[in-house]
Formats: C-alpha cells, sequence, structure tokens
C-alpha cells in the first residue's frame, strides 16, 4: 500500500496532470490510486484499527464492520465555513458564504501546502450514480484520509470500473481534501486527524472544483455526496436544464395497483431516511427504496421526469433509529457497515439513543467514556451517522440502479413544523409547487453545527446545498418545466409530520402511518383523491384519508388539515422578508403566488 505506485491506472491526460500538480502541492510521501477492490478495502481497515481510528465490532454481532470516534471538533457539517466562490458575488446570493475565488484559492492553498507531508494520498476516481447512465457524473476525489476512502467506497462507485468509464478525455469534478494534519517533524498520528480551527468547504461553481480542508467528517470530507452531488451538480443542473436535488426517491404501490415513483425533499435529520424505508402500515400497501438523500431528474423524451439516485450507500442519522422507526434500515446494517459517532456495548457492537427502551449495561459514550446511565449527556453523538450499502436494504427497489431512472410521480416537500403546517396540502399546478417547495422552512437539527430547533426558510431542503443563487434557483424550477405537457409533470405536495399539540406531544404518529398520506397523494395523481380547497392547497378532509385502526381524536385530525389564517397572515409576512432578500433574483411568479394567498386569506 505505501509504495509508490509508478504507473498510475489511467492515460488520460488531463487527470494526470492534475494529480501531479497537487501531488506538488501536497507533498504527500506516496499516491494511491485507489481500485475499489476488496482487498484493497481490507488493507485499508485493517490500517484504520492500526492507528486507532477505527474499532473493529464484533464480527459474530456484526460482521466487517467498524467504529470511528471523531474528534469532538469534527462532528458535522459546518455551514459557516461551506463557501461558493463563484466570480460574481451575485451568483452565490443570499444563502450562501461568497469568497473571492482568487483569494480564497490563495488562502487555501496556504493550508494545502504540504498538508499530506507523512501521509499517502489517495486518489479516488468515483461514479455519481451508475455507470454508462446519461444522468451521471465522475469525479476524482484526492485525500489523505483512508477513513474517506473506505467511506466513498460504500457510497459511491469507485475504482478502476470508472477509470475505464472515463476513458481517455472524459470530464470529471476534481475534488481536493485534506484533513490538515500533516506528519511532519516526527509528529505522531491522531485516531481522528483534522484541523478543526481551520476547516474550508469550497466550491469553485465556474470550473466545477471542490476544495475541502481540515475536517474528516460525513458531508465535509466525502465530496461526493452535497459538495458534489448537490453544491456543484446544482450549478451543472442549472446551464444543462437538470435538477440536482436533496430529496429520497421511494416507490409506492397501492394493493393490485400501479407502482409510482415519489421524491421527497425534506432537511437533514428530518427522516427522508425513514420514510424511504417506510414499512406501510395499511395492508398490501408497498413500498421501496431507490434513494434515501439526493435525487438527480431529467425530463425524458415522453416527457416525464426521470430520477437516479447519483450515491450507492446510506449516510443515516444513527440516533433514534429502531425497529419501531425504522426496521428496513436497522436490518440494512447488519454488516459491511461503518459506524461514526455512536456508543460501543460491551460485547463489541454499537448502540444510540431509542435503539433500544433502555441502555445496554457497560457503555463507552462516543468520546469513548464510560456511559453513566441517566446521564444528561447521551450516549451517541445526536449526528452519529451509520454508512450503509444501499444494497443490503431489504426494501430496496430491483431497479434502484436502472441508469434510465425511474418516472416520477409525485414530488413532497417536507420540514419540522410544530404549528401551522398542515399534515398535507396538494399544490395546485407546477408554478404553485414551485411556489410551496420555495417556502419551506423547518426548526434545525444537529446535522450541522449551530442552534438546533430554530425555524429557518429552507426552500426545497436545498438551502445549505445550493451551489448558486437561491432565486436563481427556483426560476429554474418554473423554468425547466415551463414549456412541458402539464399533464405529465409530477404533482407536488407539502406534507408536516412534525405538528405538536398544546401539550408539546406530536399530533401525528408519522413512520408507517404516513403510509396513509401517501395514499392519497397516489389517489391524486391517479385523478381522485378527495380534496376541500384552502388558500394554502388542496387538503383532504379527514374522511378522505384512510385512518382505519389509528385512535386519533377527531379534532386533532382537524388541527391538521385545517389552514389557520390568522396564523397564516403572520407567516405571509415572513415569506415576504424571505423573498424580499434574494431581490431582483426572486422570479416575479412567486410574488404573484404570495399575493394570491395573501388574497386568498382575507377572503
Ligand atoms: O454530513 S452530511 O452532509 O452528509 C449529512 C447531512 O447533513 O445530510
Ligand atoms: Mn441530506
Amino acid at each position: 500500500m505505501t509504495t509508490l505506485q509508478v504507473r498510475p491506472p489511467t492515460a488520460h491526460g488531463r487527470l494526470l496532470d492534475w494529480v501531479e500538480q497537487y501531488r506538488r502541492v501536497l507533498e504527500p510521501d506516496d499516491v494511491h490510486w485507489c481500485d475499489g477492490s476488496e482487498a484493497e478495502r481490507e488493507r485499508l481497515c485493517e490500517g484504520l484499527e492500526a492507528s486507532g481510528t477505527f474499532r473493529r465490532l464484533n464480527s459474530d454481532l456484526r460482521p466487517n464492520s467498524f467504529l470511528a470516534l471523531s474528534d469532538p471538533a469534527d462532528v458535522a457539517r459546518v455551514e459557516d465555513r461551506t463557501f461558493i466562490a463563484s466570480v460574481d458575488p451575485d451568483d452565490a446570493g443570499p444563502t450562501n458564504n461568497w469568497r473571492a475565488p482568487a483569494e480564497l484559492r490563495e488562502e487555501l492553498l496556504g493550508h494545502f501546502a504540504g498538508a499530506m507531508r507523512g501521509r499517502t494520498m489517495y486518489v479516488i476516481p468515483f461514479s455519481m450514480g451508475p455507470l454508462r447512465s446519461h444522468i451521471s457524473q465522475i469525479g476524482v476525489q484526492l485525500t489523505d484520509s483512508a477513513y474517506v476512502v473506505v467511506n466513498m467506497r460504500i457510497m459511491a462507485r469507485i475504482g478502476d470500473a470508472v477509470l475505464a468509464e472515463l476513458g481517455d478525455d472524459g470530464a470529471f469534478v476534481p475534488c481536493l481534501h485534506s484533513v490538515g494534519r500533516p506528519l511532519t517533524d516526527g509528529r505522531d498520528d491522531v485516531p481522528w486527524p483534522c484541523d478543526a480551527d481551520n476547516k474550508y468547504i469550497a466550491h469553485f461553481p465556474e470550473t466545477r472544483e471542490i476544495w475541502s480542508y481540515g475536517s474528516g467528517y460525513g458531508g465535509n470530507a466525502l465530496l461526493g455526496k452535497k459538495c458534489f452531488a448537490l453544491r456543484i451538480a446544482s450549478v451543472m443542473a442549472r446551464d444543462e436544464g437538470w435538477l440536482a436535488e436533496h430529496m429520497l426517491i421511494m416507490s409506492v404501490t397501492p394493493p393490485g395497483g400501479q407502482k409510482h415513483y415519489v421524491a421527497g425533499a425534506f432537511p437533514s435529520a428530518c427522516g427522508k431516511t425513514n420514510m424511504a424505508m417506510m414499512v406501510p402500515t395499511l395492508p398490501g400497501w408497498k413500498v421501496e427504496t431507490l434513494g434515501d438523500d439526493i435525487a438527480w431528474m431529467q425530463f425524458g423524451d415522453d416527457g416525464r421526469l426521470y430520477a437516479i439516485n447519483p450515491e450507492h450507500g446510506f449516510f443515516g442519522v444513527a440516533p433514534n433509529t429502531s425497529y419501531r422507526t425504522n426496521p428496513n434500515g436497522i436490518e440494512t446494517l447488519w454488516g459491511n457497515c461503518i459506524f461514526t459517532n455512536t456508543a460501543a456495548t460491551a460485547d463489541g457492537d454499537v448502540w444510540w439513543e431509542n435503539l433500544t427502551a433502555s441502555p445496554p449495561e457497560g457503555l463507552t459514550d462516543w468520546r469513548g467514556r464510560p456511559y453513566a446511565p441517566g446521564s444528561e449527556e447521551p450516549a451517541a453523538h445526536p449526528n452519529a451517522r451509520f454508512t450503509a450499502p444501499a444494497s443490503q436494504c431489504p426494501s430496496i427497489a430491483a431497479e434502484w440502479e436502472d441508469p434510465a431512472g425511474v418516472p416520477i410521480s409525485a414530488i413532497v416537500f417536507g420540514g419540522r413544523r410544530a404549528r401551522n403546517v398542515p399534515l398535507v396540502t396538494a399544490a395546485r399546478d407546477w408554478r404553485h409547487g414551485v411556489f410551496l417547495g420555495s417556502v419551506l422552512n423547518s426548526e434545525t437539527t444537529a446535522a450541522a453545527s449551530g442552534a438546533v430547533g430554530r425555524v429557518r426558510f429552507d426552500p426545497f431542503a436545498m438551502r445549505p446545498f445550493c451551489g448558486y443563487n437561491m432565486g436563481d434557483y427556483m426560476a429554474h424550477w418554473l423554468e425547466t418545466a415551463a414549456a412541458r405537457d402539464p399533464s405529465r409533470l409530477p404533482q407536488m405536495f407539502w406534507v408536516n409530520w412534525f405538528r405538536r399539540g398544546a401539550d408539546g406531544r406530536f399530533l401525528w404518529p408519522g413512520f408507517g402511518e404516513n403510509c396513509r398520506v401517501l395514499r392519497w397523494i397516489v389517489e391524486r395523481v391517479e385523478g381522485g383523491g378527495e380534496s376541500v380547497e384552502t388558500p394554502l392547497g388542496y387538503i383532504p378532509p379527514p374522511g378522505a384519508l384512510d385512518l382505519s385502526g389509528l385512535q386519533i381524536p377527531p379534532e386533532h385530525m382537524a388541527e391538521m388539515l385545517t389552514v389557520d389564517r390568522a396564523a397564516w397572515r403572520d407567516e405571509v409576512d415572513l415569506i415576504r422578508d424571505h423573498f424580499a432578500g434574494f431581490g431582483q433574483h426572486l422570479p416575479g411568479e412567486l410574488w404573484e403566488e404570495l399575493a394570491l394567498l395573501e388574497k386568498r386569506l382575507e377572503a
């Protein structure tokens, strides 16, 4: 592994030049081109065990699986250190941190210089999406983290097969990553190297480049995910007329009926993984999983919108994942997984809050300390994650890797809102659906560092992930469908599983019971689905939802299925401020939709 590969496994001139250019900057001891093989994975995992990054889990309980505990200063995405370095600041827009590209490059080069001394530089060719799909894209990541390599091997297709697809001249997105802790002057390594005080997650949209420095965690370091598949891909999608979205993909099949594909945009840690793997409680209904985080969508010649999941695995939030909330998720984790920042059990397995009703004895918490039951601090970090192969999911759809993608019938937006947002609202049409997506808001979660539980606007659940001005992004959603046959377009819906009553408790049971809402959505798509018109859109009267077997007080259902006009007049004021922030970039159509909402609220 630590021998210099004299002959790189490709004749791709631009790729070779780029690797050589940054080898000189980063000054690694050696360079390893990842082939993606099982043998390579095994060797890397052994090295990670030796360096103390990985602890092998009990192979009787969870074969081929590992636990990593991060530096406590490197546990989540860092939105305040995420930069969109477009030439024009206006192209980054008000929701992104802009930096002048030349200046940011210079600053970062200062950090990258010699950053890999004493380490190996891994070259990871990766494909976002199945090989030989016209929707897929290729990237190449340079990294000094073996932890990143073995995670990328689960999350994307990597190695020789990707180089073969790239050929001698194919296009790739260059992704530079260093944890920023060179081993110079005899300095010892640590289990989780990072440069916590100097993190940069930088994107150069014009040149479609990603430079990430200082963090080894999740979306900061697995650059195929948020950095490429969302921030850079959203720019590609704008320029090329497609959609790169923070959406799960699932199929829903009624008893004896036709299969429908649904895409769903929810902010991080708002239940996308649970929903994508839902076990429906209504008899005969079937849900299958195609993706839990990202959808790339292109219109087909038939006028329908086709989606692929660009990822190959799940990087899911562990806490609160259980047999009750997500049995398919739990079954996916039987082996071949990497866990980060969960607790460890005495018998060498992992544990997190609410995996079981009470914590087992002898737990070690995510900081590696003995866990005291009843402690104020959780045993697993709230953003503890599992990295799991998608193919292991019992509900994975047979067609999940179809290079043609699957035709989407419905797009669902959802956030965490204790009040005001109904259980489900159907948009009137595409334009109104874009309006609903653009006013999506949600309480913040532990997926990003910063305050938790603060309501913020998160249009299309893309606020942290849009690589350009979000006003232009909303315009792109309008334009992309403007000349299309409306009857072929997906219908759009806004859902909210997180309404709370006066006592602070959730009004809706959620999880598998959400199939009752999906049933109504499928009925709408098929031309049925009884509804009442409200100022916000079409809402089912309680009788239109199949609530058989549920014991929800009628007044709670009524509360979840009404639009409180006074409360919504206040929401309108917030939306106006939200829209105003985008200035000239906010499409006039959305101001018109807001005016229509206001008028309907007064009527
Ligand atoms: O760390 S990630 O950005 O991959 C997870 C998330 O926030 O969804
Ligand atoms: Mn996500």
